[in-house]
């Protein structure tokens, strides 16, 4: 085999048209592009058509920089830490690239003087939806940082066909549609066809005899299936790193169709085909909700082999020897989603590259960590026997394996202790059995964390408390973070500028600088101009709401926004309990003095959660309610934003001024949103949960509206009898409120409409907003003082994002690199003649 240093180097000139950062040469790159690449002259060009010209002018001026990237972590011995997802969550690119890159004013100006609308041609990308929220966001977030931070890195994934479904409202509901985002092309991603790889599936295991007389096992699938990987650029800012995220496609091997030609049977190897195929189709939009469905396994399996098998490539390429795996990847398993990669790593290095189990233990341990984000008991994956040994043999049989040296050192720790070896196993053995991948991704990692303080303590106490009693020395805490150049220079460019003017330009890569805003904070100049800004941002949220969904809103108003997946957890219906509260002080008294306020919703429920949907329905029946009655007079507004997106949260999170972060103590391991919203100036109304707690201690309990129950006291008031009813009897507004939802008054006279929330609420009420109500509607009667004092709030609006520099996702990776990865930087430098930055 050639190793990479006999390679002959090619050498060649490339154009300039291709790299400059000129604006002529961009320019022209333009033109061209939409000639030979679209294939069309301005005579017959569509705005497509010119948006596809600028992205691939925007991707030709990242390819040096990411081939030589490649080059160099291919060539030096780096270590490459490797994010395996089941999901990223990435927005459009366009924008972030050209603010990566340092070039956005400059290909705005060519764009605008080539007599383009460039906001039209921003606007018609299709952002790749390829996650459902929090989870699949993060991933995206920390890839962006590890570029920016200039580490090695490669995001492992799979490339949905239909990312998350686009939501519609119609009467009141959510109706899903499905998302074509490729239907048009997408210019950001290289098709590497000659790095496919194979992967196996179902069959059965077949024990043998090698020629030195050891026990070995072969695995004889029953159907191999192709991953063709898809590669995307991820630019770093202000740097020249382009890492690369690699999305698998699936499809069917030929070999197949061949044979059943063979055999006449046509229909049933085109069927085959169909079958291999769907494996990358779609995503599932069950967003922390496991349904054990054997298609959801064979996703998960088929992107963790191909990723894996690509790595094991990648290191032996080096020439280095597969003992060594660890220190060439650190693989991170986001969820347990990929959790399946510690089975399959073992069965890479033990059957098909034969090292000893020993040593392929220590192997897999010291290369994989494992990221827990919810604990959620309905969002555990776990997988019955049946369907496991069906689709996966050989990995039932590893699992096995590890699970009975596992439960050995237990048994030798702790002998006769049967519930704890119980709660320990890799299987579940109460009921029906299952395969419990959160301990196998918990003993085959060296490293566990949580996402927010808060959580990691519950971690370690609760959901994985007998792994943290028995290695208490691999948990660690690794609070989220999100990326600023995304969340404020992309988002909210009149903002950053602000920012800018004030303290130079390095907070977008150290957000801890964004303290020195505090010294202005007695600048009245200053408070004028922030508070100015806020203002301007809102009209033009307001302004798009009045286009795009036909509601007039008051830009002078409150805006008051909850923007997540729909969960009873969340809370969103608590939010609407308030505002029923408001409007029934309206409605007993017309002329009450009131903080005039939007409240703004955006969100998708997953298509099979019947609470979420209908709480969708409550809050625009709720709406057309309100919007509609004279008595309001305007003072109060309710809009739900179908189709809540990425691209919408770059909208939304500029313009809010107060963040709601609502949910029940001990339930939201993080939140993010959460961040987003402060470093753009919000204030936060919220529990003491996830990343909030941290929050409230970055911002000050001064600038932080808190209300509700903290987490001992929910498990305390559950485990002593939590009983709903007695709230609603003892406290009359909250009666007034359900019964005004009982009685039909949002649901043109039916009273069974709602009945199922309502009861829900009355009767066991699980996520206890009956007990948070009274100390919420509090919080938000403070809410409304506050922002009568328009310079206080607008203090309080700056230290809220001069106080936010913990949550930049550079903070988090960098803790990353730190204590789990033992990753470092390493700076691509490039040739002088492609270097010019404008
Ligand atoms: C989070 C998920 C999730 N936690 C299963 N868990 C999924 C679980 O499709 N599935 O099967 C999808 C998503 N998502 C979120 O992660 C947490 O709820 C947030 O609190 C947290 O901020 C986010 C990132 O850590």
């Amino acid at each position: 085999m050639t190793t990479f240093e006999q390679v002959p180097v090619f050498q060649c000139e490339f154009e300039d048209d291709r790299t400059g950062l000129s604006k002529e040469t961009i320019k022209r790159a333009l033109a061209d592009n939409l000639f030979y690449i679209q294939g069309k002259v301005p005579a017959t060009a569509t705005p497509n058509d010119y948006y596809m010209a600028l992205a691939y002018t925007v991707r030709d001026r990242m390819l040096q920089r990411w081939f030589k990237t490649t080059e160099v972590y291919t060539k030096k011995g780096v270590k490459v830490v490797s994010y395996l997802s089941a999901e990223f969550l990435l927005g459009p690119h366009l924008s972030n690239n050209l603010i990566n890159l340092g070039i956005y004013d400059l290909v705005r100006q060519v764009v605008e003087e080539s007599g383009l609308d460039f906001v039209q041609l921003r606007e018609i990308e299709e952002e790749p939806g390829l996650g459902n929220g929090g989870l699949g966001r993060l991933a995206a977030c920390y890839m962006d940082s590890l570029s920016t931070l200039e580490i090695p890195a490669i995001g492992y994934g799979i490339r949905y066909e239909f990312g998350i479904f686009d939501q519609e409202i119609r009467d009141g509901w959510q109706v899903e549609i499905t998302d074509k985002w490729l239907h048009l092309g997408n210019p950001w991603e290289i098709p590497r066809l000659e790095e496919t790889i194979e992967v196996k599936f179902g069959g059965r295991t077949e024990a043998y005899y090698d020629e030195k007389c050891r026990y070995r096992v072969r695995w004889i699938p029953d159907k191999v299936v192709k991953g063709v990987p898809y590669d995307t650029p991820i630019s770093g800012y202000n740097v020249n790193t382009v890492n690369t995220l690699r999305l698998w496609k699936a499809e069917a091997p030929e070999s197949f169709e061949f044979q059943a030609f063979n055999v006449g049977d046509y229909y049933g190897a085109v069927n085959r085909k169909v079958v291999s195929e769907n494996i990358t189709k779609v995503l599932y939009p069950n967003d922390e909700l496991m349904k054990g469905k054997e298609l959801r396994l064979e996703q998960q399996y088929f992107f963790v082999s191909c990723s894996l098998q690509d790595m094991i490539r990648l290191h032996l390429q080096k020439g280095e020897s597969l003992e060594t795996f660890h220190q060439s990847f650190a693989v991170q398993l986001n969820d347990t989603h990929p959790s399946i990669g510690v089975a399959e790593l073992m069965r890479l290095l033990v059957d098909e590259y034969e090292i000893e189990w020993d040593q392929a233990w220590q192997i897999t341990q010291n290369t994989f960590g494992y990221t827990n984000h919810t604990l959620l008991p309905e969002a555990l994956e776990k997988w019955t026997l049946s369907l496991f040994k069906n689709l996966l043999p050989r990995h039932l049989q590893i699992i096995y394996e590890i699970n009975q040296r596992f439960l050995g050192q237990v048994r030798a720790k702790y002998p006769n202790d049967s519930d704890r070896l119980a709660r320990l196993s890799l299987i579940d053995e109460s009921g029906e059995k299952y395969v419990r991948m959160a301990n196998l991704a918990s003993v085959g990692s060296h490293a566990i964390n949580g996402v927010a303080a808060l959580h990691t303590e519950l971690l370690k106490r609760d959901v994985l408390g007998d792994f943290h009693e028995l290695w208490p020395e691999k948990f660690s805490n690794k609070t989220n973070g999100v990326t600023p150049r995304r969340w404020i220079v992309v988002s909210n460019p009149l903002l950053a500028n602000l920012i800018t003017r004030k303290i130079g330009v390095d907070w977008i890569s150290h957000l801890e600088d964004l303290k020195q805003l505090e010294a202005f904070i007695e600048d009245a100049e200053f408070r004028r101009e922030w508070r100015q800004t806020k203002q301007d941002i809102k009209g033009y949220l307001a302004t798009y709401i009045k286009e795009n969904h036909g509601i007039e809103v008051n830009p002078e108003s409150l805006f008051d926004v909850q923007v997540k997946r729909l969960h009873e957890y969340k809370r969103q219906h608590l939010n609407v309990l308030h505002i029923i509260t408001l409007y029934k002080r309206i409605k007993d008294n017309p002329n009450i003095e009131i903080t005039p306020r939007t409240f703004i919703f955006g969100g998708k429920a997953a298509p099979g959660y019947f609470m979420a949907k209908l709480i969708i329905k409550l809050i625009n029946s709720v709406g057309d309610v309100v919007n509609n009655d004279p008595d309001v007079r305007d003072r109060l507004k309710v809009v739900f934003l179908p189709d809540y997106n990425v691209r919408f949260g770059q909208r939304v999170y500029p313009a809010a001024d107060l963040s709601e972060q609502i949910s029940t103590a001990g339930k939201e391991a993080s939140g993010t949103g959460n961040m987003k919203f402060a470093m753009n100036g919000a204030l936060t109304i919220g529990t003491l949960d996830g990343a909030n707690i941290e929050i409230r201690e970055e911002v000050g309990e001064e600038n932080f509206f808190l209300f509700g129950l903290t987490t001992e006291q929910v498990y305390e008031l559950k485990s002593k009898g939590y009983n709903p009813w007695d709230y609603y009897h003892n406290n009359p507004q909250l009666k007034q409120v359900i019964d005004l939802i009982s009685s039909g008054f949002f649901s043109h006279g039916d009273t069974n409409l709602f009945r199922p929330l309502v009861d829900s609420l009355l009767y066991h009420d699980p996520y206890m907003l009956f007990a948070d109500y009274q100390s919420y509607i509090d919080a938000q009667d403070q809410v409304n003082q506050a922002y009568r004092d328009q310079e206080h709030w607008t203090r309080m609006s700056i230290l809220n994002a001069a106080r936010m520099g913990k949550f930049s996702s550079d903070r988090a990776i960098l803790e990353y690199c730190q204590e789990i990865w033992n990753a470092v930087p390493v700076k691509i430098e490039l040739e002088e003649y492609i270097q010019g930055r404008a």
